[in-house]
């Protein structure tokens, strides 16, 4: 898929949702270089996450449709008409990953050996209390029922995640919430991108939990995230 002629810029999309206390400490740990630019995608923060996020050197684009996905989306289209880069890392407000091993993130594509690479907290180092038992137990069913759908062997839906930018541009994501991550990675099957993963770590969140932290964000995500699966498997849109 990749040409010797494709941009190798790399930028980071992180979105943040009330992230003030975190984002300071993920934008100071992400290696500049290789990457240009860091983009947060401010989802109608009622705190000074945009204020940080300027002050660390991002670009802050506000995103008013709640949800992951969307601020994700938003993030994109900012890239798209601003100078796309060749590579764009996907990364959590939370400081759950770590910034610092971006770099084993992007190799396999800068290696021309993959167009996704997806960080998995299942194959890496995670601090006691990070990987909450329902975010594990969600993460085990997903990727057991892409398994039998797809017929690949995904061990995470991690939110650490890199992916050449044709690539991502040819996958057409839509999902507003929760079943961004997931949907990348079915759509990535479907269309015959390479995929690969790589550890990485994991740490306990800084801040308040969004969405594996509580009910409703737990069954929500649980349910979305099933149903994407589901529906990219008969073909669905
Ligand atoms: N822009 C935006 N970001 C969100 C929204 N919900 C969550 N986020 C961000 O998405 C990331 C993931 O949310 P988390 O609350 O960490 O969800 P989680 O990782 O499943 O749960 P924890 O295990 O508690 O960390 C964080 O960077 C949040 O700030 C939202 O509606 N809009
Ligand atoms: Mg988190």
């Amino acid at each position: 898929m990749a040409t010797p002629s494709e941009p190798v810029g790399i930028d980071v999309v992180i979105p943040a949702f009330n992230e003030e206390a975190s984002l300071p400490l993920v934008l100071g740990d992400i290696p500049r270089p290789p990457v240009r630019r860091i983009v947060v995608v401010d989802n109608n923060s009622t705190d000074r996450t945009a204020a940080v996020a300027d002050s660390g050197g991002a670009t802050v684009v506000f995103e008013q449709r709640p949800g992951y996905g969307s601020a994700c989306l938003a993030g994109l289209d900012h890239l798209r008409h601003h100078d796309p880069p060749g590579i764009v890392v996907f990364l959590d407000a939370d400081y759950s990953d770590h910034p610092d091993e971006l770099s084993r993130i992007v190799a396999p594509i800068l290696e021309n050996r993959a167009d996704l690479v997806i960080g998995s907290r299942a194959l890496g180092e995670h601090e006691p209390g990070a990987l909450l038992p329902q975010a594990r137990a969600g993460n085990l069913v997903a990727c057991l029922l892409i398994r039998l759908l797809y017929g690949h062997r995904y061990t995470d839906l991690g939110p650490f995640r890199a992916v050449r930018w044709q690539a991502l541009e040819k996958l057409k994501m839509s999902d507003p919430d929760f079943g961004w991550t997931a949907e990348m990675q079915v759509k990535a099957l479907r269309r015959g991108l390479r995929v690969t993963e790589v550890a990485v770590s994991y740490r306990r969140r800084i801040g308040v939990s969004k969405i594996t932290g509580t009910v409703r964000g737990t069954l929500m995500a649980g349910y979305k995230i099933l149903w994407t699966v589901l529906r990219y498997s008969w073909g669905g849109r």
